[in-house]
């Protein structure tokens, strides 16, 4: 086995936000253990990795409430690191949850002054995202939810987050902006219950949407995960319907907190058939081709040496499993045993070209000399396929 591990490069597409390496590691429990680490370092830092790009919240630039001279100067600095180092901004996002005005959320707060006021955040930080080249803008509905089911008719509330996404789209298309919108899904936390809480029911909001075709998600490993649900699973739907728009990779340990860990130091194996579905998911050829984006927070644990060691740790291990990925699909073995477990027989129409449920009833063989006692002992071969996947992760094939 070959013990170089591969190093990224831009080509590669791999992003972090500003407040990943940025996360001065404040949780409910206790203060920061590492001091604030200023934009121009963290774009210096990512582009020396190997990073392709960064992408922030407003906040995370411009610290909320600076006067306009100031947000020039927060800006401009900014935009000089960018040049210096050839790193991108694909992605923008608005905070809309840590100011204390945000408490009962943005789009959908009871207080209509804070809806109209959080509506204003955007369209100013929509603009910045534009003119920095930005294509897509996330929505992480974070404080969008309640604690109480008698504090929030959520009807009302989805009718306010409709018409607040509307209007936005509205504003990019009128301006002429070349950016789509991605819906981050979360179940939980900070808010007892967040609206939108997984992939399908920001599928399903989408579909109501003004102009359904310019947003899709931008779905988070841990946040599926959080869920109990199978995160290569939301994603492969999220394909299935042309909406997965953006990712957010991290890693997460089972139905707890959101711990935001490096990538793959969570469900590995679940990591491993992610990067397959992303790297060889059509046909061989990637599913997903837009950032490799890296939503995660440094350990609290670190300083700013496991903080850089942690940021290159999602990019290597990404490679890796990308490389391993890579090994499954072109293994002999592999290959028969795909066929043997007919997994690739989905593919292929239950009703020929052409046949009609006429022809179905007609068809004997079909049920009348079906033989279901055959069909019902025959093993499907499903676990030596996945211990071939899991002897390729270790490097032991
Ligand atoms: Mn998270």
């Amino acid at each position: 086995m070959a013990a170089s591990v591969p190093s990224p490069s831009p080509a590669d597409k791999f992003t972090f936000g500003l407040w990943t390496v940025g996360w001065q590691a404040r949780d409910p429990f206790g203060d920061a253990t590492r001091p604030a680490l200023d934009p121009v370092d963290a774009v210096h830092g990512l582009a020396e990795r190997g990073a392709y790009g960064v992408t922030f919240h407003d906040d995370d630039l411009i610290p909320f409430g600076s006067d306009e001279a100031a947000r020039e100067q927060h800006i401009a600095r900014f935009r000089k690191a960018l040049d210096e180092t050839g790193l991108r901004v694909p992605m923008v996002t608005t905070n809309l949850f840590t100011h204390p005005v945000f408490k009962d959320g943005a789009f959908t707060a009871n207080d209509r002054g804070v809806r109209r006021f959080a509506l204003r955040k955007v369209m100013r930080n929509l603009d910045l995202a534009a003119e920095l080249g930005a294509h897509t803008y996330v929505f992480w509905g974070g404080r969008e939810g309640a604690e109480s089911d008698a504090a929030k008719d959520v009807r009302a509330a989805l009718d306010r987050y409709r018409e607040g996404l509307d209007l936005l789209a509205s504003y990019v298309q009128d301006r002429g902006y070349d950016i789509r919108f991605a819906i981050e899904p979360k179940p939980n936390e900070p808010r007892g219950d967040i609206l939108l809480p997984t992939i399908g029911h920001a599928l399903a909001f989408i579909n109501t949407l003004d102009h359904a075709d310019m947003v899709g998600l931008n779905p988070e490993v841990g946040h599926e995960q959080m869920a109990g649900l199978n995160f290569v699973h939301g994603i492969a739907q999220a394909l299935w319907h042309g909406k997965l728009f953006h990712i957010d990779l991290n890693g997460q340990r089972g139905a707890k907190f959101d711990q935001d860990l490096v990538f793959g130091h969570g469900d590995l194996l679940n990591a491993f058939f992610l990067v397959d579905l992303l790297e060889n998911g059509a046909g061989g050829v990637p599913a997903y081709e837009g950032p490799r984006h890296f939503d995660y927070k440094p350990a609290r644990t670190e300083d700013f040496t496991g903080v850089w060691e942690s940021a290159s740790a999602n990019m290597r291990t990404y490679l890796l499993l990308k490389e391993r990925a890579a090994a499954f699909r072109a293994d002999p073995e592999v290959v028969e045993a795909l066929a043997a477990a007919r997994v690739g027989e989905l593919a292929q129409t239950t009703l020929a070209s052409g046949e009609s449920y006429a022809d179905l009833l007609a068809d004997r063989s079909a049920f009348e000399e079906f033989d279901v006692d055959a069909a019902a002992e025959r093993g499907a071969g499903f676990v030596r396929l996945n211990q071939l996947a899991v002897e390729h992760l270790l490097g032991a094939r």
